[in-house]
Parts: C-alpha cells; structure tokens; sequence
C-alpha cells in the first residue's frame, strides 16, 4: 500500500489499513489462523510459486502481521519492516543473514545482555567475530573496522549506560567500505529517532518495549530496504521461523496508536525526575542524554528530537546500597524490560547484564551501584516521593 500520511500522529493511527477492505471494521482484525486455503491445488502451485500474490501459511505471512508490518515501515520511514516474536528474534534474523562464518561484526561499546551472548555464540559456533569499539571519533571507527568487517551494530542510547553514538557519522563511514549499519533502535522507538533518515540501512526494535508499551508483549520488529527486508523474510525469517503471533501484532497496533502520546508524557517525566535525581547527594553519576552536562548531550540534540524516557544513575555506596534502595521502593516496580506504563528499576550488572563476563561489563560502564529506571506515566510527583523516601533509609 502507498503511504498516505506524513504526520507521525496520523501514521500511527491508520498507516497500513483500510477499513473499506475489511467489512469496515474500525479496529483491524485478528487474523487469528495458522494456514490459508486455496481454492484448488493449482493456486497452492502458483501460491509457492510466487505466481500469485495471497497468504499460504502464517509463518510466511498473515494479514493482521502485514498491516503491521507496513504501517512500522512506514513510522521508520523504511521501505519494508518484518515482525518477529521477540526482539532477539529480529536481532539474531538480522545478524545470521548478513554474516557467514569467518566474517567480522563491528559492534557499540555497549549492547543489551542477549545480543552480547548471541555475538559470543555466533563466535564460537561459525569463528563470526566481533570487537566493541566506542565509536567516539571518525578516526576510531575507520581503525576498527577490518577487511572481513561485513556490518557495523550500534545500540543508540545504549542499554543501560545512556551513551549516544552519531549515526551520521557512522552510516558515513560504513558508506565508505559498502557495509551496512544496523541501529538497535529500541530506547528511542521511531517517535524520537530515524535512523534510516540518518543514513543507516537496518533498524531493530524490541518491540516490547514502548512499540508495545502496556508490558503484555514480547516482540521485535526490523525495518529498511526492500531488497534487505526481503533477503531477511525469505531466509532466516522463514527457515528459522521467530515469527509474531497475529494476536501479538493486533496488541501492538493497539498500543502503537498512543506512542507519541505516551512517548511524550515518558520524555517530560524523565526530566523532572533525572532533575530530580541530579539534586541528590546520595546519587553519584547521572547518565541521562537530556542532561546539559551529558557529554552526548549535543549528539542527543543532533539525532533525536527528546531525550527518551530512561535515565541510569550510580548511588554513592555499595552493591548492597543500590540493592537496598531498590528493595525501599514501593511505587516503582523492580522488573526489567522498559517502556511500560509502570516505572521500573533494575540493577544490570545483576540482571540485564548479568551475562556480561565482569571485565567486559566495566568497559560499558556496568557497575555494581549502577541502577536503571524506565520511567512511567504515572503523576511524575510521586515516582519523585518514592524515590526520595527510598533514597532517605538508605543514606
Ligand atoms: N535490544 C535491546 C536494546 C533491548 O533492551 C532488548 C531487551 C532486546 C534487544 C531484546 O528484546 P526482547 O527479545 O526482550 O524483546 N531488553 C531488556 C531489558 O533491558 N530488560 O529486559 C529486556
């Protein structure tokens, strides 16, 4: 389908659907079915042929998974998307179909614990390697990147550190070498950074997170060039088969119409509260993009329109302090994952990153007084109270 709209606040609400093609059904519908029939065995044929367009089987393709599909490609600003059954679903999809064994994966000082322990398992299984580079300069990008280098990872901000890498930057130097640049855009969500406009070739997003928004589902989406996107669903889409529920991508249409709202009142909150935070003698570092003193601060300004709704912070102390400190808490829910309506804590160097070999986890910055907060929608005033009565009984 053509794109219609060229407001995000429109495109999230009817990009990819047309109720006059379905019995005018205001919401889209589930197609809740594993398989299609055909009509006789020739169009089954011309069907797997490719000879006629229509759906054979819902690990290929499923109506409810197309609109979508068609209407992330479109908030991407991507000429296709593809939807996976969970994050790390689009990530490894992603990472298998572009490398083969012996090639080289230039990564972000920084990913998120599963795609940090699929890059190690890609090394041992096919000697696919990898080196993590902090992209700060031009020049340490072009160093970093090795004749067998098929494709640059970025993780932007970064989980959970908050670092920002310059995509124009990067997306000019992988120009240079004809490699693509896959962007980890899932602290950002399409409403506060487009990294194909930036030059970037592939996006990836646990859609879990604020895509979904409302913490009731596990997904990924990935989105770019047709040709990419194509490779991507005929090979390790199909063959491997991560693929999304149809009622999963029904939810995530439903909680995509809210996302610039709810990215909105995420953005405003997290200021108040990284503010907030930044006041208190018991915090120690304050990592939050939208923070002046941010050393990303002026990136955060260049490629994203708001600074997000996650902030991480150090508490002065030790493991046993931040882990106190989460324990006071009574409003703000420990969990991980992010983006929900609740706000949430966690302690990475125990939980998301846990994975992470310690030496490794220092170089990103992991410590052990480390704290991420995913902050919510609730009244800003009393995630403040319930951070402020912890902070009290832990000082
Ligand atoms: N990429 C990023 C940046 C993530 O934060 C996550 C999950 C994934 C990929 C994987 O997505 P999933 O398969 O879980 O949908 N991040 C989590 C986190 O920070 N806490 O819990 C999960």
């Amino acid at each position: 389908m053509a794109k219609n709209y060229d407001r995000f606040e429109t495109k999230v609400i009817h990009e990819g659907y047309n109720s006059v093609d379905y019995q005018d059904s205001l919401a889209p519908p589930l197609y809740q079915t594993s398989t299609f029939t055909f009509k006789d065995a020739q169009q089954g044929e011309r069907r797997f042929a490719g000879e006629e367009a229509g759906y054979i089987y819902s690990r290929l393709g499923n109506p409810t998974v197309s609109i979508l599909e068609e209407r992330m490609a479109a908030l991407e600003n991507g000429e296709g998307a593809l939807a996976f059954g969970s994050g790390m679903a689009a990530v490894s999809a992603v990472l298998l179909s572009l490398t083969k064994a012996n090639d080289h994966i230039l990564c972000s000082q920084g990913v998120y614990g599963c795609t940090f322990g699929l890059l190690n398992l890609m090394e041992e299984k096919y000697n696919i390697t990898h080196d993590f580079s902090a992209m700060e300069s031009a020049e340490e990008i072009r160093n970093s990147i090795k004749p067998e280098t098929v494709c640059i990872y970025v993780e932007t901000p970064i989980n959970p550190t908050m670092k920002l890498i310059d995509l124009e930057m990067v997306a000019s130097i992988a120009k240079e070498k004809g490699i693509p640049v896959i962007v980890d855009n899932t602290f950002s969500s399409p409403y506060l950074q487009k990294p194909l406009d930036l030059g970037c070739d592939i996006i990836i997003h646990s859609a879990t997170k604020y895509i979904c928004g409302h913490g009731d589902v596990i997904a990924g989406i990935v989105a770019g060039k047709k040709d990419l996107m194509d490779h991507i669903r005929m090979t390790t889409q199909k063959d491997i088969g991560g693929v999304i529920s149809p009622f999963d991508a029904w939810l995530l249409l439903r909680g995509l119409k809210t996302l610039p709202v709810r990215m909105d009142r995420h953005c405003e909150n997290a200021e108040k509260i990284a503010a907030f935070l930044k006041e208190q003698p018991g915090v120690d570092k304050l990592y939050y993009p939208g923070d002046p003193d941010n050393p990303n601060y002026e990136t955060m300004k260049k490629q994203m329109s708001k600074p997000g709704g996650l902030i991480a912070f150090t508490l002065k102390g030790t493991k046993e302090t931040a882990q106190r400190f989460m324990n006071e808490l009574k409003l703000i829910k420990i969990a991980v994952s992010l983006g929900d309506a609740e706000t949430l804590i966690q302690h990475p160097a125990t939980m998301t990153h846990a994975v992470v070999p310690e030496a490794s986890r220092e170089k990103m910055g992991i410590t052990d007084t480390l704290l991420r907060v995913s902050v919510g929608l609730e009244a800003w005033e009393d995630i403040r109270d319930d951070i402020m009565q912890a902070l009290n009984k832990v000082q």
